[in-house]
């Protein structure tokens, strides 16, 4: 008798390249800084090998040359489970960015697709999954009718939708994210109601606040918070950092540049 050897489901995670005109992009609670595109490129380039490395395959979304802010691709889209939820950008020059992520997801097998509608806005950056309980950031960027139209979709699904205000950041994922386990990690300078959250740990650097569960006990974060990464190694994670410096001045981050899919 014959054995197939059990291989672990494809992960796949949607990435975007960066745009000519990167330097361009919108900014909102930051100073605008000399991007170096190259860098920029350069820093794409090595996430992604990150991805790669720990075993995601990399599906590259359609480049947006002229869409600025093209490249941080996760606020154009959030999975649950099967279900892909297309944003609704809340900045106008970002709105454009949808469609082509669109076909993307739908040319995964066995996603099935949302779109919030305007007037609803939302952004993926807005959307934090800590198992059944979905916060979002009611933000510049995501309004009332977004959390609501995302309420209406996902409460039939078994999530609960917890609305965050986010006022001193441009996205709820720039105030926190989560630990594999749950926990909430956030700055305390960012969050507005660390309350909120049932389990919550602050760390000690902005840039800290932003993790990418790769694996079970492996962490992507920023090169620029390694007293986080410290702290967090300190708790048994693996942790991986790469330097997206460049992003990090258009008021991107690590979470920012992919969306895993499955
Ligand atoms: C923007 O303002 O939309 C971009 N410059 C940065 C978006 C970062 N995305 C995110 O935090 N999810």
């Amino acid at each position: 008798m014959h054995h197939r050897p059990r291989r672990r489901a494809r992960r796949i995670a949607l990435v975007r390249i960066p745009a000519s005109n990167l330097a361009e992009g919108e900014l909102t609670h930051l100073d605008r800084q000399q991007i170096d595109q190259a860098k920029a490129d350069e820093q794409w380039d090595n996430y992604c090998a990150a991805l790669v490395a720990e075993g995601w395959e990399t599906v590259e979304v359609d480049a947006a040359p002229d869409l600025a802010d093209s490249v941080f691709v996760e606020d154009a889209v959030v999975m649950f489970g099967d279900l892909a939820v297309l944003a609704s950008p809340g900045a106008a020059s970002r709105r454009p960015e949808v469609d082509a992520v669109e076909r993307a997801v739908r040319a995964v097998p066995g996603v099935s697709v949302a779109r919030i509608q305007e007037p609803g806005t939302l952004d993926g950056g807005d959307v934090l999954k800590v198992g059944s309980t979905v916060y979002v950031g009611a933000s510049s960027r995501t309004n009332a009718e977004g959390i609501r139209q995302l309420r209406e979709l996902l409460t039939p699904n078994g999530f609960i939708v917890v609305a965050v205000p986010v006022t001193r950041a441009l996205h709820l994922k720039s105030t926190v994210t989560a630990l594999p386990d749950g926990t909430v990690i956030g700055h305390p300078d960012l969050v507005d109601e660390p309350g909120l959250f049932p389990r919550f740990l602050a760390v000690p650097e902005r840039e800290g606040v932003a993790v990418v569960e790769l694996g079970d006990q492996t962490l992507l974060m920023s090169a620029a918070a390694p007293r986080t990464a410290a702290m967090l190694a300190g708790f048994g994670y693996r942790v991986v950092t790469v330097d997206i410096s460049e992003f990090e001045k258009l008021e991107g981050c690590v979470t920012c540049l992919s969306v895993r899919v499955r």
